[in-house]
């Protein structure tokens, strides 16, 4: 079964949004395996952000991402990487549609609420950034008979 890592970032969290996020993914039906709340720091941010070293916008990016407490999360389930990067909406809230998190959220890029990783390998590199193997929960959800045929 394939996982991603999502992320409620700092201005979620202190909007009061951790909650909102969460339901929208465990209504959807998918499987949370693992969640924790911390604060990130700059060679985290430095890593997890690898990808945007050298852009424009990295230096607000890095400091937009270690000014506060996130919530990080692992969620499973089939096809969840794409299926959760449709939910969260465009990168530019401002282009997101409406319904989806960033959509109905959302104003400005550089406050964009939510992080979900973009590829499965993607997916495990962060797991692997941001959790340890014992975190990452083995359990059955009691209600998968009815959310997958
Ligand atoms: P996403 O978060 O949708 O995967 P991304 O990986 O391209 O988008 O970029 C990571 C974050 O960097 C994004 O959530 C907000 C910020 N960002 C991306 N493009 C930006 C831009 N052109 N100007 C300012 N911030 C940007
Ligand atoms: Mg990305």
């Amino acid at each position: 079964m394939e996982r991603t890592f999502v992320m409620v970032k700092p201005d979620g969290v202190q909007r009061g949004l951790v909650g909102e996020v969460v339901a929208r993914f465990e209504r959807r039906g998918f499987k949370l395996v693992a969640l924790k709340m911390l604060r990130i720091h700059r060679d985290l941010a430095e890593r997890h952000y690898a990808e945007h070293q050298g852009k424009p916008f990295f230096e607000d990016l890095v400091s937009y991402i270690t000014s506060g407490p996130v919530a990080a999360m692992v969620i499973e389930g089939r096809n969840v990487v794409a299926t959760i990067r449709e939910m969260m909406g465009a990168t530019q809230p401002a282009k997101a549609l409406p319904g989806t998190i960033r959509g109905t959220y959302g104003i400005d890029v550089g406050r964009n609420i939510v992080h979900g990783s973009d590829s499965p390998a993607s997916a495990a590199r962060e797991i692997e950034l941001f959790f340890v193997d014992a975190e990452l929960l083995d359990y059955q959800q009691a209600l998968e008979p009815w959310i997958h045929e």
